[in-house]
């Protein structure tokens, strides 16, 4: 296998732990804190978790290390979306069990939850380990997405670890995954099976964090990344001077990564969809806000600009979203088949026309035809609309066309508007991570072990002290069912752990907000560069924008 010469130079970096977990196993010691209760619904959490609900919160120090000395067969899955340090915390997991005692076996279920239910594994050794080491992506063993939930699926798990005398679980995933590690915890708790099982915080949306998780792993080297490119862009249209870049950002429902790059970016515009529910946007009024933003800067000479657009925005337009559940109906099960035998656009567009209410229509009808398309041909496996794979890059591009045609006929605007469309998503979930995210994923793994060598069953890797140097940060674990609320999922009261939108009242959004008219109208580009792994600390050890502002 060739490998680049930055590859090779990242086997031979060593990740950095916090002080706590340095100076070998036999120094880790456990501090059980204060029992916990649930963020909401305690009673009904309890209810649903009796054997796993109201553990102590812990935290590891140096010390003696008084865990009880047994073999330890751990199997290990990537769950979900990739994310930047997904293979080192498999690095530090085995590095952890490996030290504390060789004989100690680490299985890599491969392509996600699936790999479990199949039995289809690999067992890790120092040599397929090596190729790994601070390396992106999570083609170390593959990720994927089915689910496990259901009892018959805990069963067949549970066989599968009892086939290999499996101890203990580590799952990979973001709040779902670890919603489901919960429940997997207290079904091997309910059926004395033995196995543990731990969860570690991934997600590059950001949008798996709390007053316990400080952020997930990955969102810093994605959106290093994203911002690389944006601060790119933003140098091109400012050489150029004739095209407005509109850039659509991954993240999901979550608006972290929109504006974690625009304060690492200082763009003109970035949309956040928190704000869109909270101020209920309509489209049209979105619209203006940019198209205010491009006749302000061209009324300056100024022809070009940078918007970013969260991926997840329409949903959070109150109009779309009642767009969206429409069209749901109007295709539901056989209604589909009907709609798609329908030979021409046009006669898709009457049925459509008969089958909205006039508000959706009127919203429907200023959609692009490319949008109208798109809204019918992207179905998921339900048969809804996949909102992430509409361009809304391009939607809000093309209405800000018309709301300027009309402006330049009133006489109002004078300018030149060329828009260019960018979507950054998978060009980020699998760079090579940071220094910040190769030592955080590093730490939650090896932390992970420690949680299983003391014996510890449905927690989550709990590092944190994020914003101070490595050394100083603080290793230990918290019992997921702490994270749960019960929330309405298909039609049912499902406990799940509290997904995390932007709070437009935390200082990352009150720093934007305070700055975002300047930046509307300046050019006040910032431009961050590459990620840089090798030179000073304060180069390569900083992290995100968002957790400094947290945590100032
Ligand atoms: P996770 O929530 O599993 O971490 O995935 C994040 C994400 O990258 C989202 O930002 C994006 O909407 C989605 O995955 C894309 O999914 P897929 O990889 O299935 O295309």
């Amino acid at each position: 296998m060739k490998i680049s010469p930055l590859q090779k130079a990242r086997y031979e970096y060593k990740p950095k732990l916090p002080l706590m977990l340095r100076g070998g196993i036999a120094e880790i010691s456990v501090s059980e804190g204060a029992e916990t209760k649930s963020v909401a619904d305690c009673e009904k959490i309890q209810a649903l978790f009796p054997n796993t609900y109201g553990k102590k919160e812990i935290t590891f120090k140096k010390g003696q290390n008084t865990s009880t000395a047994k073999k330890q067969v751990v199997g290990v899955i990537l769950s979900g979306g990739q994310a930047p340090g997904g293979h080192n915390v498999i690095c530090g997991l085995y590095d952890a069990l490996k030290s504390t005692n060789p004989e100690n076996v680490l299985y890599g279920f491969k392509n996600g939850p699936i790999g479990l239910i199949e039995d289809n594994y690999i067992i890790f050794d120092d040599e397929y380990i090596d190729q790994y080491r601070n390396t992106g992506g999570f083609d170390i063993i593959g990720s994927g997405r089915t689910k496990l939930e259901t009892k018959e699926q805990f069963a067949i798990v549970a066989e599968v670890c009892k086939k290999h005398g499996i101890t203990a679980i580590v799952i990979i995933g973001g709040d779902d995954s670890n919603t489901n590690a919960a429940v997997l915890a207290e079904y091997f708790a309910a059926k004395n099976t033995g196995v543990q099982v731990i969860g570690c915080p991934k997600t590059i949306d950001g949008d798996l964090k709390n007053e316990d998780i400080e952020c997930s792993f990955g969102f810093d080297t994605a959106t290093k990344t994203y911002s690389e490119l944006i601060g790119n862009i933003g140098r091109d249209a400012n050489s150029a001077k004739k095209y407005w870049h509109f850039v659509k950002v991954m993240g999901r429902s979550a608006s972290h990564v929109a504006l974690e790059c625009a304060l690492q970016t200082q763009p003109n515009l970035c949309l956040i969809s928190e704000e869109v529910s909270a101020k209920k946007m309509s489209l049209s009024q979105i619209a203006d806000y940019i198209a205010d933003s491009v006749a302000d800067r061209a009324a300056k000479g100024m022809n070009f600009g940078v918007a970013i657009i969260p991926e997840g925005v329409v949903e959070f337009v109150p109009e779309f979203s009642v767009l969206i559940s429409e069209i749901n109906e109007l295709l539901a099960g056989s209604k589909a088949d009907a709609f798609n035998a329908l030979a021409t656009w046009a006669e898709k567009y009457a049925f459509i026309e008969k089958g909205l209410t006039k508000a959706s229509m009127d919203v429907f009808s200023i959609l692009p035809q490319s949008i109208q398309q798109q809204l019918f041909l992207e179905r998921d496996p339900h048969g809804n609309v996949q909102v992430s794979l509409i361009e809304s890059e391009k939607l809000f591009s093309a209405l800000v066309a018309d709301k300027l045609a009309a402006r330049k006929k009133e006489g109002t605007y004078k300018g030149k508007f060329s828009p260019l469309h960018h979507f950054l998503g998978y060009e980020g979930r699998c760079a090579f991570p940071s220094n910040f995210d190769a030592d955080y994923c590093y730490s939650l793994g090896y932390n992970a072990f420690m949680l299983i060598q003391y014996g510890y069953n449905g927690y989550l890797s709990k590092i944190s002290n994020l914003s101070k140097p490595a050394s100083e940060w603080i290793a230990g674990g918290m019992p997921i069912t702490k994270m749960m609320n019960i929330e309405r999922r298909h039609g049912e009261d499902k406990p799940v752990i509290k997904k995390a939108l932007v709070e437009l009242d935390g200082k990352p959004f009150k720093f934007f907000e305070a700055n975002r008219a300047t930046w509307a109208v300046e050019t006040s580009y910032v431009y961050p560069g590459a990620i840089q792994y090798y030179g000073p600390a304060e180069v390569c050890d900083i992290t995100t924008r968002t957790l400094a502002l947290e945590k100032e």
